[in-house]
């Protein structure tokens, strides 16, 4: 963990018993969201969560990487891995950690690698890989697709009982920016408020705008932080609120693309504290490193 990184959570969650009905699938995460909700099952089949010894600590995103319906590379934080793992896995295509589903799937991690500048002070590249003991395979609706999400495609509904659990998220185009005001879903297990104990057994999403990155600056200048424009990201309501958390670091920020499929614009990284005003979530600008991504995918994957 980053020095200046401190818990914060996806607030106000929902809780198990709300019917899908209320439940924000990423579709929706356009509207006016109070606090973090429960995940609606299969809406992000992008996000693994990173255990050791079985425990959730970190979140991640599978990336495609190739031609072929199944991936053995997942995308995290730096600061996930910078100490080392000790018998990691990750499980694909959860929902509910403390119930794993028949789509579950958990692989072992035989590698991370994290970025080679980055700096565990400042925070700066926050970005690593995983390379999985074994591919995992997706059960996507379209082939050579990536981001579809049952979220955003509502006729593919029949597909969730056959399972559609696992699909790769898109990258992002080299450099490519957000506009101020986007809104983007940040998902993870991590804690449902700041300074919580326990990270949550079950997806949780916010929905979180891309707030002006000068201004996200000058927000965390005042305390001491320096906020890169290239390399990282704001996302959150100036009022605090909702944000993501401890725990959810490594996980996806998504916003849709052209063509409606998901981007993985971000990845969590840190914040001060959680969900208070003034003091965004900060997310690894992913589109700063398509090359390195690209570079480690070439060396890693045995899949391709
Ligand atoms: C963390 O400690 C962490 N609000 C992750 C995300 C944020 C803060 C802290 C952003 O892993």
């Amino acid at each position: 963990m980053s020095g200046v990184v401190v818990a914060v959570g996806l607030l106000g969650c929902g809780g198990a018993e709300m019917d899908l009905d209320q439940v924000d699938a990423v579709d929706r995460m356009g509207q006016e969201i109070v606090g973090g909700v429960e995940a609606r099952p299969n809406s992000h089949p992008w996000i693994v969560s990173i255990q050791s010894y079985g425990s959730h600590f970190c979140g991640g995103s599978l990336v495609r990487v190739g031609a072929r319906e199944e991936s053995d590379i997942v995308l995290t934080a730096a600061h996930c891995v910078y100490d080392g793992l000790s018998s990691a896995t990750v499980a694909a295509g959860a929902h509910d950690l403390s119930r794993p589903a028949s789509g579950q799937t958990t692989v072992r991690v035989v590698r991370s690698v994290y970025h080679p500048s980055y700096d565990p002070d400042t925070t700066l590249n926050d970005i690593a890989i995983l390379k999985l003991e074994k591919p995992i395979k997706f059960n996507q609706p379209v082939a050579g697709s990536c981001g579809d999400s049952l979220g955003m495609r509502p006729n593919l509904s029949t597909q969730l009982a056959s399972g559609f659990t696992t699909t790769p998220v898109c990258l992002p185009a080299a450099n490519e920016s957000v506009s101020d005001g986007t809104m983007m879903t940040a998902a993870g297990w991590g804690l449902t408020r700041e300074g919580g104990y326990d990270t949550s057994n079950i997806l949780m999403q916010v929905g979180v705008p891309k707030i002006n990155t000068a201004e996200v600056a000058n927000m965390y200048r005042s305390q001491g932080i320096h906020i890169d424009p290239y390399a990282m990201l704001g996302a959150g309501y100036r009022q605090g609120g909702k944000d993501s958390c401890q725990g959810d670091s490594g996980g996806p920020l998504v916003a849709p693309g052209a063509n409606g499929r998901y981007v993985l614009q971000g990845i969590t990284s840190f914040g001060i504290g959680c969900a208070r005003a003034g003091l965004p979530g900060i997310y690894t600008r992913v589109s700063n490193y398509i090359p390195w991504i690209n570079q480690q995918i070439r060396l890693y994957s045995s899949s391709l």
